[in-house]
């Protein structure tokens, strides 16, 4: 079967699904293929923090109420190291800019639930999906669904299906340059049902390794342990992930840790990666189709935002000016914000977590400039700065 439509997107993730809802909003007519269904892509415990611009894109997607009615605004986080806790002021060193915490889980919620209200065109649990013809001014993804197949003609094709897509891997080797930096160390993480440990996020640097205390409201926390890159999860009793948390915290912090019984538990491995570029003729990668960093910086969801708001921007100047400015500037302009989160996501990764080669030298530099970061107003700014979410370039 045949449809057509003016934007064809691979993968219904944050990306997908926001980038659908905002060109619906202009006219713009999309649709979504997705191999997962709906259920599966909404219960994927992923992300936690968006910065302000995430948090003005899902208000001009007309999906961000239940995030202002339930999320948490958040005007900094801790460091922790040798035992102290450590305040990083957002609001005193950005000049009044804050984070909100709210799971991925919920803007994903919320895009479909938008969408679906409004008729959105969203294919789930389809197969063998395929790109082709990006290279000509006649695109197309195939699919099979129910033992049929179908093929979507459209005029632009957008990559949002993750770093294991077929987006990506669809391009020949010769037109792609990867650049990756794989980390010897990955996240245990867990979500429970007990109150958090502070009211902001605390970040901590023991001799165990990293750990962080992030929440999903008051009441729902999400915390982390840094564990080998291939740690077999059956090796984490609750007592030894318990016995963990409570070691590598504060005093303090440690009080206030109430085990309970885990809803979910998980290993997330952790990479820098980047594909350049970004736009191969009329087919654009967006989020992780084209970039993963470690989550230690809370980039990932929020860079593949600035992806979105920026080919959507690009779009409406296509379609409603003739303009190709920006389509033609997608891929520079995305990557130079790629880049610098792609480096805070590493500084912030490096300075907090152990690694298995470091010296007895590397470990004094590292508290060095953990007190660097949080002893002077010059170190903290530059971390609040890119933490709180770097201006957009145009
Ligand atoms: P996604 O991967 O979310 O979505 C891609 C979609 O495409 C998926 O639904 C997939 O099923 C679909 N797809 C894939 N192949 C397809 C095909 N062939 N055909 C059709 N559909 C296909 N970021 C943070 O900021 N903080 C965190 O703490 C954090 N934790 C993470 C933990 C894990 C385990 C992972 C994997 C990522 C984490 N991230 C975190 C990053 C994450 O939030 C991503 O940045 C975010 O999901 C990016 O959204 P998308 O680009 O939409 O990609
Ligand atoms: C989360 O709450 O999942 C979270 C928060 C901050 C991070 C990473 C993950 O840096």
């Amino acid at each position: 079967m045949i449809h057509k439509t003016q934007i064809g997107i691979v993968g219904a993730g944050p990306s997908g699904l926001l980038l659908s809802r905002l060109l619906a909003l202009q006219g713009i007519d999309s649709i979504i293929v997705e191999r997962q269904s709906r259920d599966y892509v909404e219960g994927r415990i992923r992300a936690g923090v968006l910065e302000q611009g995430t948090m003005d894109l899902l208000d001009e997607a007309k999906v961000g109420e239940r995030m202002h009615e339930e999320g948490l605004l958040h005007s900094g986080v801790e460091l922790c190291f040798n035992g102290e806790r450590h305040a990083i002021d957002f609001v005193k060193l950005t000049g009044g800019k804050t984070v909100m915490v709210y799971g991925q889980t919920e803007v994903t919620k919320d895009l479909n639930n938008a969408l679906h209200a409004a008729g959105a065109q969203i294919v789930y649990e389809a197969e063998d999906v395929t790109v082709n013809d990006f290279d000509t001014d006649h695109p197309s993804i195939r699919y099979s669904k129910d033992g049929e197949a179908h093929e979507i003609q459209c005029d632009f094709i957008a990559g949002c299906d993750g770093f294991h897509g077929i987006s990506r891997s669809s391009i020949p080797d010769d037109r792609i340059n990867l650049f990756e930096r794989v980390y010897p160390f990955a996240w245990l993480g867990i979500l429970v049902e007990t109150p958090p440990v502070s009211d902001e996020l605390v970040y901590s640097n023991t001799d165990h390794g990293f750990a962080l205390y992030s929440m999903r409201s008051m009441t729902l926390s999400r915390f982390y342990l840094q564990c080998a890159p291939d740690e077999d999860i059956n090796e984490w009793s609750d007592n030894r992930i318990w016995d963990e948390l409570a070691y590598r915290l504060d005093d303090e912090g440690a009080k206030n840790l109430t085990p309970a019984p885990l809803l979910e538990k998980g290993i997330t491995p952790m990479r820098s990666f980047v594909a350049e570029p970004m736009r191969f003729g009329n087919m654009f990668l967006v989020g992780d189709a084209a970039h993963i960093v470690p989550p230690t910086g809370a980039k990932g969801l929020n860079l593949a935002v600035g992806d979105v708001r920026y080919l959507w921007r690009a779009l409406i100047d296509h379609y409603k000016k003739g303009d190709g400015g920006r389509l033609e500037r997608y891929s520079e302009t995305c990557l130079r914000r790629v880049w610098k989160a792609q480096r805070f996501s590493w500084w912030l990764t490096s300075l907090m977590h152990r690694f298995p080669e470091a010296s007895p030298f590397d470990r004094r530099t590292q508290l060095a400039e953990l007190d660097f970061v949080t002893s002077t107003e010059a170190g903290a700014r530059a971390m609040a700065e890119n933490y709180v979410g770097l201006p957009f370039d145009d």
